[in-house]
């Protein structure tokens, strides 16, 4: 899953994107790079980011889906809001990806039911202003998983089916730094067998990860090559998808993954 956010403010690729020709630009390249799905995006959810309207995030959405459906594109709508969600599904958006997982927007389980689309329900504790500070667990992928589970028994209620649900653990999302690699670390704990999608593409836990001389890496760019690796090892583990920027660099690792597995030895073979 390619990452396009046509909005000024999103941390790593806010800005480059926020016309709608340079939107659709991007998104022909990351499908042409590998992506199966491009990701679109009218709101940052970045620390501190402030919401934006449904209207103001439909108007920058819309168009850039409607242009990629058109070339042959295969889309998600990046979206909290229910409306914006069924205007990017008219549109041609074949996923819906929530960061709040349904919490946020109330209509939004029924109108997914409706849509009957793949829906992404991602674990999220707040908005962005209020979220690090949330960043409290006792056992993160006990409670990842039972809040989760909450969402899923709340989304199949409201008529969702569940094979149409794919999971999250929401890195960076009320997980600053050390809760995040609990969750990757046990991917299956958690998930218990559903889809799962990582989305740790360039952010501050993955800095952190890689500080030199004990500075984190603050450019989100500088967090690629690490952003590789967790795709390799997100893919081994059995991830249903990544959610990445650079859509060349996991298409990539990806094909190593392969690679290596198809020439592992059978279980129990011996010379
Ligand atoms: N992260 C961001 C936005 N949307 N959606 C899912 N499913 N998972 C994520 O981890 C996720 C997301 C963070 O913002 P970005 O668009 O700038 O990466």
């Amino acid at each position: 899953m390619g990452i396009l956010n046509v909005t000024p403010d999103s941390f790593s690729d806010g800005g480059l994107y926020a016309e709608v020709d340079a939107a659709i630009a991007r998104g022909l390249q990351l499908a042409h790079d590998g992506a199966d799905l491009v990701d679109v995006g009218g709101e940052s959810t970045r620390p501190g980011a402030a919401r934006v309207t449904p209207d103001v995030e439909r108007d920058r959405v819309v168009p850039v889906i409607r242009a990629l459906t058109a070339a042959g594109v295969a889309t998600s709508i990046d979206t909290m809001n229910a409306s914006t969600a069924r205007a990017a599904v008219e549109a041609g958006a074949s996923v819906v990806n929530d960061v709040s997982g349904g919490l946020t927007d109330d209509a939004m389980a029924a109108t997914v039911a409706d849509l009957a689309v793949d829906f992404v329900a991602m674990h999220w504790r707040a908005h962005s202003p209020a979220m690090d500070a949330l960043d409290a667990y006792e056992d993160v992928v006990a409670e990842v998983g039972a809040e989760l589970d909450a969402r899923v028994d709340a989304l199949v209620a409201a008529g969702v089916a569940e094979q149409r649900i794919v999971l999250d653990p929401g890195l960076g999302f009320a997980k600053v730094t050390d809760s995040n690699w609990p969750l990757l670390a046990n991917l299956d704990a958690w998930a218990r067998g559903r889809r799962v999608l990582v989305g740790a593409s360039r952010k501050r836990f993955l800095g952190a990860a890689i500080a030199r001389d004990g500075v984190d890496a603050a450019d989100p760019t500088a967090r690629e090559h690490a952003t590789t690796a967790v795709t390799a090892l997100a893919a081994a583990a059995g991830a249903w998808g990544v959610r990445v920027h650079d859509a060349r660099a996991a298409v990539d690792a990806l094909h190593v993954v392969s690679a290596w597995e198809n020439a592992r030895r059978p279980e129990g073979w011996a010379p």
